[in-house]
C-alpha cells in the first residue's frame, strides 16, 4: 500500500495545494473525526436535526439536497451556519455524468447553485476529461474541489479494472481541480506524491447490506486494510426514526471512534 497511508492528515494538509482538500485534511486532524454523515432524508427539519446532532463528531457532512422535498434557498444558510458552529466541509454528492456544458451549468447554477455552497462535489468519469473541464471552469475559481467515482460500493458495480485505472489517469492530469475518489480501496497505481483523498461509502458496523445492492464494510476494513481516509456513514448512524437525536448523536461518536482508532492503527503499524 502507498506510503501516504503513513502520514498524518496534518502532514497532509500542510502539503496539499487545493483549498477543499486542505480544508478537509485540516478539519480531519484537528477534530480527529475522519467520519462523514451522509444525511440522506426528504424533509429541511430532519436534514438539519439530524446534521446539528452528528456535527460534532464528524468532518465532513454529505448531502443529497435534490432528495429534499421542500428544499429552499434559505436552507443552504442554514447549513452554512451548521457548519460553522460544528466545524465541518460540505461535499454535495452530486454525480455529474454529462458534457461539459450542462454540468457547468447544473453545478452553478438552477436552484441548487451546488458551487455556490458545496466544498466539495463528485463526477462520473464516464463522459471523459471534459467533464472536468467543465466542472473546473466553474469551481476551481472558488477553491472547490471534485472527486471522481473510481468504484463504487454497490453489487455488481461496472466500475472497476481498466475503467477505473482510466480515472485514475484522467484525475492525474487534472490535480489542481480533483482532489481524490470515491472509491472502496487506495490503489497502488496512485503513488505518494500524488496526495488523492479516498473518500469511502458503503460504512456500516451492524450490517452487511441494505437488500438494494448496497454493501457494507467495517471503519476497520476500510481505513486499516484498505487505506482509505474518509468513511461515509448515512443510515448506519441516523437509522430509521429521524426524532432519536440523542440516539444518533451517540452513533456518529461510536463511528467516529472506530474510523479514529482505524487510523491510528495505519500510522502506527
Ligand atoms: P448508507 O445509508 O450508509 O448506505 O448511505 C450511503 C451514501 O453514500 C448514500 O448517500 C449513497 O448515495 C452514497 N454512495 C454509496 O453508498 N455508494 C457509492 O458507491 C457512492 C455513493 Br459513489
Amino acid at each position: 500500500m502507498s506510503s501516504l497511508t503513513k502520514l498524518s492528515y496534518g502532514q497532509r494538509a500542510a502539503k496539499h495545494s487545493n483549498p477543499a482538500a486542505k480544508l478537509l485534511l485540516e478539519t480531519i486532524e484537528r477534530k480527529k473525526s475522519n467520519l462523514s454523515v451522509s444525511v440522506d432524508v426528504t424533509t429541511s427539519k430532519d436534514f438539519l436535526a439530524i446534521i446539528d446532532a452528528v456535527g460534532p463528531y464528524v468532518c465532513l457532512i454529505k448531502t443529497h439536497v435534490d432528495i429534499l422535498e421542500d428544499f429552499a434557498p434559505g436552507l443552504v444558510e442554514k447549513l452554512q451556519a451548521l457548519s460553522e458552529k460544528h466545524d465541518f466541509v460540505i461535499f454535495e454528492d452530486r454525480k455529474f455524468a454529462d458534457i461539459g456544458n450542462t454540468v457547468a451549468l447544473q453545478y452553478s447554477s438552477g436552484v441548487h447553485r451546488i458551487a455556490n455552497w458545496s466544498h466539495i462535489t463528485n463526477a462520473h468519469p464516464v463522459p471523459g476529461p471534459s467533464i472536468i473541464k467543465g466542472l473546473a471552469s466553474v469551481g476551481l475559481p472558488l477553491g472547490r474541489g471534485l472527486l471522481l467515482l473510481a468504484e463504487m460500493s454497490t453489487e455488481g458495480s461496472l466500475a472497476k479494472g481498466a475503467y477505473t485505472e482510466a480515472t485514475y489517469a484522467m484525475a492525474r492530469a487534472n490535480r489542481d481541480f480533483v482532489i481524490g475518489f470515491i472509491a472502496q480501496q487506495r490503489s497502488n497505481a496512485v503513488t505518494a506524491d500524488e496526495d488523492f483523498l479516498i473518500l469511502t461509502p458503503g460504512v456500516g458496523l451492524d450490517v452487511k447490506g441494505d437488500g438494494m445492492g448496497q454493501q457494507y464494510r467495517t471503519p476497520k476494513e476500510v481505513v486499516l486494510d484498505s487505506g482509505c481516509d474518509v468513511i461515509i456513514v448515512g443510515r448506519g448512524v441516523y437509522g430509521k426514526d429521524y426524532s432519536l437525536v440523542d440516539q444518533i448523536a451517540a452513533q456518529a461518536q461510536r463511528y467516529r471512534e472506530a474510523g479514529w482508532k482505524a487510523y491510528l492503527e495505519r500510522i502506527a503499524a
